[in-house]
C-alpha cells in the first residue's frame, strides 16, 4: 500500500479540492496528462449530508451518509467517466475517503444521493449502519466528543468534533468499508487518502486493507495494490499519537513538513536539513508531503502559520523546493478563493458548484485559484517527472541563495536576495534548455529565458526576475 502507482516517472498528485467530476475529466485531458502529473486527489466521492447553515460549507463532504457514489461533485456515471478519461491520459485518481465516522450528532434528513439518515438514532439505511456499528462512547465525556489527544482510546473511540464514530472492530463495518473501497478500485482508482486515520486503530485499518482487491488490470499492471496515504496530524505534541505508528500500512501525511518547507523558503540554506529525525519526523520514504492542505490553508485541523496561495511569492518558491528537492510523495493544493474559512466552493444561486473556466492565459476563472496551473508550479511538475529517482547533488548556498542538481537530469537555483549571476556545473548534457519556471518549451521554442549548457556541463545561471526568482532546467525541457 506504499507504492504510488504513478505511470512512468510521474510524481506529483494535485488535490483538485471540490472540483466536479466533469471538470476533472477535462483537466486530465487538457492539462494534467500532457504536463506530466501523476494523479488527482479528489474530494470525497460518496453520499454526504447537505448542510444549510452555514450555507453549503465545504466540510459537509466530510459527513458521510452512505457509500453511494452521488455527491455534490457528481453522479456515479460522471465519476466512472472521469476515472476512465483520466486513466487514459496516464493520470490516476486518488479518492479521499471518510471511513472513521458518519455525520455529526443532531443531523437527520436526506443525503446527496437521496438516502434518509438520522444520526441521533444511529440510522444510516443507505449503507446500512445501525446502532451496533458505532462505538459505545459511554466512557467519553459530554457529547461523547474527543476531549483528550493523549488518551489514545478516546482519540479513537470517541467522536471527532461530534461526528458519530464507527467501530471498525465490527465485521460488518469492515465489510462495508472494504466493499466501498473495492467498488472504487474496480472502477479504476489508483489509491486512497484515508481521512482521520489517526482516529481508527491501526490494526483495524490493516484488517480492512487486507480485504482490498488489486487494482483494475485495464489500467494497472496485474498484482498492483492501491496506494494508501493516511491523514495523521502529528506535530510532536508530547504524548500524542505518532504518525510513525501508521507507516507500516502505507504513506502517512507529514504536517511537520509544512513547517519545515516554510522555514526553508525563508532561509534557503536550510533546504537539505528539512528531514529532522531527532524531531521524530517521518522518514521521507514514508512521508506524504505538501506545502498546505485544504484544512490548514484555512485554519482548520490546527492550521495557521503555513504558506498558501495568498502569499504567491513565497508559495511558488516553496512549491519549487517541494518539487525540486527529493522528499516523500508530493501533493499540490489547488484551491478556490475564500475569505470565509467555512465557505464552500464557488456556486450559483441554486447551490450548484460552478464550472472551472480556463482563461486565455491558461489561468482559471469563476473563483478557482488553480495553483497547479501557475507557470512556476506546473513547470516544476515537469521537473519532478524528468528528474524522478535522481538524488540531489552539489547543494550550494550563500546568503539566501541556493542551487543544486538532480544527477544528470536537472538543475535548479533560486534567490531570496536580489539577482543571481554565477557559473554552475549543472550535470546536464550540453545544449540549450528552457527555464521551465517561465513556461514550458513550445513548438516555437522557450516561452522565457534560455540557458546554455557547455560541453563540460557548466552554465552561466542568471536570475533577474524579482517576482519568480527561480530557475529550473531539465533533460526533457530543451529549447
Ligand atoms: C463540522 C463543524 C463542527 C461540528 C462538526 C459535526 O465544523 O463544528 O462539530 O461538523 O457536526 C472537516 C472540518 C470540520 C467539520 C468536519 C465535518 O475541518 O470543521 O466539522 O469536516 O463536517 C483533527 C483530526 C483530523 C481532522 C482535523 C480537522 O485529527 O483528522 O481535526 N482532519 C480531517 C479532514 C477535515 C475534516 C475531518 C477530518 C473530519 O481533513 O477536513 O473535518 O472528516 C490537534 C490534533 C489533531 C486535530 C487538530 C484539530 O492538532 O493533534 O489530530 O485534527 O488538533 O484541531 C497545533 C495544536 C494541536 C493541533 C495541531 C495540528 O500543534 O496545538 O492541537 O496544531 O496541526
Amino acid at each position: 500500500w506504499h507504492h504510488n502507482n504513478c505511470v512512468g516517472n510521474r510524481e506529483a498528485i494535485v488535490h483538485l479540492f471540490e472540483w466536479k467530476w466533469t471538470d476533472i475529466a477535462k483537466e486530465c485531458e487538457q492539462f494534467l496528462g500532457p504536463m506530466g502529473f501523476c494523479g488527482v486527489q479528489i474530494s470525497p466521492p460518496n453520499e454526504h449530508a447537505i448542510v444549510l447553515s452555514p450555507r453549503r460549507p465545504w466540510w459537509e463532504s466530510y459527513q458521510p451518509v452512505s457509500y453511494k457514489l452521488t455527491s455534490r461533485r457528481g453522479s456515479e456515471k460522471e465519476f466512472v467517466d472521469m476515472v476512465e478519461r483520466c486513466n487514459r491520459v496516464n493520470v490516476g485518481i486518488y479518492a479521499d475517503i471518510v471511513i472513521n465516522h458518519m455525520t455529526g450528532m443532531g443531523r437527520s434528513g436526506t443525503g446527496t444521493a437521496g438516502s434518509p439518515f438520522d444520526a441521533d438514532a444511529h440510522s444510516f439505511p443507505g449503507v446500512p449502519y445501525s446502532f451496533p456499528d458505532f462505538n459505545d462512547c459511554s466512557s467519553c465525556s459530554g457529547c461523547c466528543c474527543i476531549d483528550s489527544w493523549t488518551d489514545f482510546a478516546r482519540v479513537r473511540n470517541c467522536r471527532l468534533v461530534g461526528l458519530i464514530d464507527l467501530n471498525h472492530k465490527v465485521t460488518h463495518v469492515q465489510n462495508m468499508v472494504s466493499g466501498f473501497m473495492n467498488h472504487l478500485i474496480d472502477i479504476g482508482v489508483a489509491g486512497f487518502r484515508i481521512d482521520a486515520a489517526k482516529h481508527v486503530w491501526p490494526e483495524d485499518l490493516e484488517i480492512i486493507f487486507k480485504k482490498l482487491n488489486n487494482l483494475n488490470t485495464k489500467w494497472f499492471p496485474s498484482g498492483s495494490k492501491p496506494l494508501v496515504y493516511m491523514e495523521v496530524i502529528d506535530m510532536n505534541q508530547g504524548g500524542e499519537i505518532q504518525a510513525n505508528s501508521y507507516k507500516h500500512l502505507g504513506l502517512v501525511t507529514d504536517f511537520r513538513y509544512c513547517v519545515k518547507i516554510k522555514d526553508s523558503q525563508r532561509n534557503l540554506g536550510g533546504i537539505p536539513y528539512m528531514y529532522d529525525a531527532g524531531w521524530g519526523m517521518l522518514h521521507p520514504d514514508d512521508a506524504f508531503v505538501f506545502v498546505d492542505n485544504h484544512d490548514n490553508q484555512r485554519g482548520h485541523g490546527g492550521g495557521g502559520n503555513i504558506l498558501t496561495y495568498k502569499k504567491p511569492y513565497e508559495y511558488k518558491m516553496a512549491q519549487a523546493i517541494a518539487l525540486g528537492w527529493p522528499y516523500g510523495q508530493p501533493r499540490i493544493m489547488s484551491s478556490f478563493h475564500f475569505s470565509d474559512s467555512e465557505a464552500g466552493p464557488p456556486m450559483d444561486e441554486n447551490d450548484n458548484t460552478l464550472d472551472v473556466t480556463i482563461n486565455a492565459d491558461g489561468s482559471c476563472g469563476n473563483g478557482w485559484v488553480c495553483e497547479h496551473r501557475w507557470k512556476p508550479i506546473a513547470g516544476m511538475v515537469s521537473f519532478s517527472k524528468a528528474t524522478s529517482g535522481e538524488q540531489a547533488k552539489d547543494f550550494w548556498s550563500e546568503g539566501n541563495q541556493a542551487a543544486w542538481r538532480r544527477g544528470h537530469k536537472g538543475f535548479v537555483a533560486m534567490t531570496n536576495q536580489g539577482g543571481l549571476r554565477k557559473t554552475f556545473y549543472t550535470g546536464l548534457p550540453s545544449g540549450q534548455y528552457c527555464n521551465i519556471i517561465q513556461g514550458c518549451p513550445t513548438k516555437l521554442g522557450c516561452e522565457g529565458q534560455i540557458v546554455n549548457v557547455d560541453d563540460n556541463g557548466n552554465a552561466m545561471i542568471e536570475i533577474n526576475d524579482s517576482e519568480n526568482p527561480i530557475l529550473a532546467i531539465h533533460i526533457e525541457g530543451k529549447a
